[in-house]
């Protein structure tokens, strides 16, 4: 049994990926995100951490994806995923920061060991790790670095190669259930595919094959995955790919995705001469784990379906569901938002359900919604899923509907079960969601968006030169600190018909992002400069840029 670090290995690998001396690491909301060409260091290191977090775990395979997301083609970024495919244990974010600021390699050996020690990680377990990149020009060079950190540790790794953020989710749960009365599926790209289509296709049998759905892949990895699921798919549903070129350099997510189209609220420009009135087209951003939907309508005006209209779609769908196979006392459906969802979404949810709102970032919306029997967690920007929980998963394993309608509800709800990633938000698994719903409900865009009437609003963000002086409670609806700063916004807000505005820093970016809406677009846009405005007076500093234009 050895029970010491590999320190002499270490050593000699890390010596190959200084740590640059000015840059401070912070594993955030999305993992490490930065520029990528300055990660070489935190990629090595988060090789030794998942290695170590798999010892930990008992040998059970933890998931590194190497992706930036929805962010420029120059950043990049890494995150670790636990073995039921969630996001990292969130005291394992602070051991993850502390080992990628060790400024020497010895400093490094120096944070393991007592990583070791305070965490009790058995070095004589095995490490298992499976990881992924997305298309970032980038990512091999960084995924080498990761490879060092593995050999470090003599880890057993699996290379998912070039790989969506959910479909690494998805292996992740795979690998780790394989075998066992919980196994998620086949580990493989094509079980995936196989996974979403095939229950897409018990859905939607027998209702009218819906038009062909334009897709924009924000020129990213959910470019590939999508031509594969097309394939899979067949005549049950033609996906039209747009924004498809993974190799032009600079086209990432550049002026194009889901994260473009929802601040923006926006048309991608690319889209404008293939999208006809009237026809139905969705955004990925570049790892495919967000997804919005929009139309032009009769006049060509855009209309945006974000992540709380899909929320919106979809708990309906499911309680209709649950209320016809007569379930309805047994299980219970509830929503978990954030600040960011619309005011008109939370009230129309509200009416329905019980709603929960969350700090930004997935794993607050995840955790709540394992608490309800199925839950529904969107974040406006598009990222979400719905939650089977175990016992409801069993209750419908073992249910004897007595009519034909009870019978063909159950089996609809068991499809969604299979067809909606249970491990993060998966924009794929979502638009064949959103899909089922229209082709059941027969809804044109028009009438999904109709389910109620957004209220304008407008997302700011502020330069600031230390954005950790901004403090929020209440799920990010009041700030605390800078001291009475909350005061003035609640001033600016009662002069609006309809107002709301909070204002939380970034976890992702060096920012401060500020929200607001009200009764007018107009109202809406001047209540989100002010306060942008007051955020800047407050926070000042020669390397703050008070904003002109919002963005
Ligand atoms: C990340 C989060 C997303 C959140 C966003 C907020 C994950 C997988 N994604 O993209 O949930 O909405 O960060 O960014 O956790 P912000 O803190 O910069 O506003
Ligand atoms: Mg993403």
């Amino acid at each position: 049994m050895t029970s010491s670090l590999p320190t002499k290995l270490i050593q000699s690998l890390s010596d190959l990926h200084p740590k640059p001396s000015h840059i401070h690491f912070q594993y955030g909301t999305a993992g490490f995100r930065t520029l990528g060409s300055t990660l070489d260091s935190a990629l090595f290191r988060v090789g030794i951490i998942a290695a170590l977090r798999s010892k930990k775990l008992d040998g059970r395979t933890i998931g590194v994806m190497v992706t930036a997301s929805h962010n420029p083609e120059p950043d990049n970024g890494v995150k670790l995923v636990d073995p039921r495919g969630e996001m990292l244990e969130a005291a394992w974010e602070g051991h993850a920061t502390t080992i990628s600021n060790a400024s020497t390699s010895s400093d490094l050996i120096e944070a393991l060991e007592s990583l070791v020690q305070t965490a009790k990680i058995d070095l004589s377990k095995p490490a298992n790790v499976v990881y992924a990149r997305d298309t970032r020009p980038s990512g091999p060079g960084l995924v080498s670095a990761l490879e060092d950190g593995f050999k470090a540790m003599s880890a057993t790794s699996r290379n998912a190669g070039v790989a969506t953020t959910p479909i690494l989710h998805y292996l992740v749960k795979c690998i780790n259930t394989k075998g066992t009365k919980y196994s998620y599926g086949d580990d493989s790209e094509e079980g995936y595919y196989r996974k979403l289509s095939t229950s897409y296709k018990k859905l939607v049998a027998g209702k009218a094959v819906q038009p062909p759905l334009i897709v924009d892949c924000a020129n990213g990895v959910g470019a590939l995955a999508a031509e594969q699921l097309n394939e899979y798919l067949g005549d049950t549903l033609q996906l039209v790919l747009e924004n498809t070129s993974i190799t032009t350099p600079g086209a990432l997510n550049n002026a194009c995705g889901a994260d473009y189209v929802k601040v923006s609220q926006k048309l991608p420009p690319s889209l404008s001469s293939v999208l006809k009135p009237g026809q139905r087209a969705c955004s990925l951003d570049g790892d495919a784990d967000r997804l919005i939907y929009y139309y032009l309508d009769d006049r060509g005006v855009f209309h945006m379906l974000d992540g709380d209209k899909i929320a919106a779609l979809v708990a309906a769908f499911i309680v209709d569901l649950v209320k016809v196979a007569g379930l309805e006392d047994q299980i219970k459906v509830g929503v978990v938002q954030t600040a960011y969802a619309n005011g008109a979404s939370t009230r129309y949810l509200q009416e329905r359900l019980p709603v929960k709102c969350v700090p930004t970032g997935v794993k607050h919306l995840h955790h709540a919604a394992e608490r309800y029997n199925v839950g529904v967690y969107f974040e406006a920007n598009g990222h979400g899923t719905v939650l089977f929980s175990q016992p409801t998963l069993d209750k419908l394993a073992e249910y004897q509907p007595s009519t034909p309608a009870q019978s063909r509800a159950v089996e609809h709800l068991v499809s969604l079960t299979e067809l909606i990633n249970q491990t993060v938000g998966d924009a794929l698994s979502d638009m064949l969601l959103v899909e089922v719903v229209l082709a059941h409900k027969s809804y044109s865009g028009e009438e999904w968006n109709s389910l109620y009437v957004d209220l304008p609003n407008r997302l700011a963000k502020v330069s600031v030169p230390d954005r950790n002086t901004f403090r929020t409670e209440d799920a990010e609806r009041r700030l605390v600190s800078p001291p009475g700063l909350q005061t003035k916004i609640d001033e600016l807000i009662n002069r609006y018909q309809g107002g709301r505005s909070f204002v939380r820093p970034s976890g992702t970016e060096d920012v401060v992002r500020v929200y607001a809406e009200a009764a007018l677009r107009t109202q809406a846009d001047e209540l989100a400069m002010r306060v942008a405005g007051l955020v800047y007076d407050e926070a000042g500093g020669e390397a703050a840029s008070r904003p002109k234009e919002f963005l």
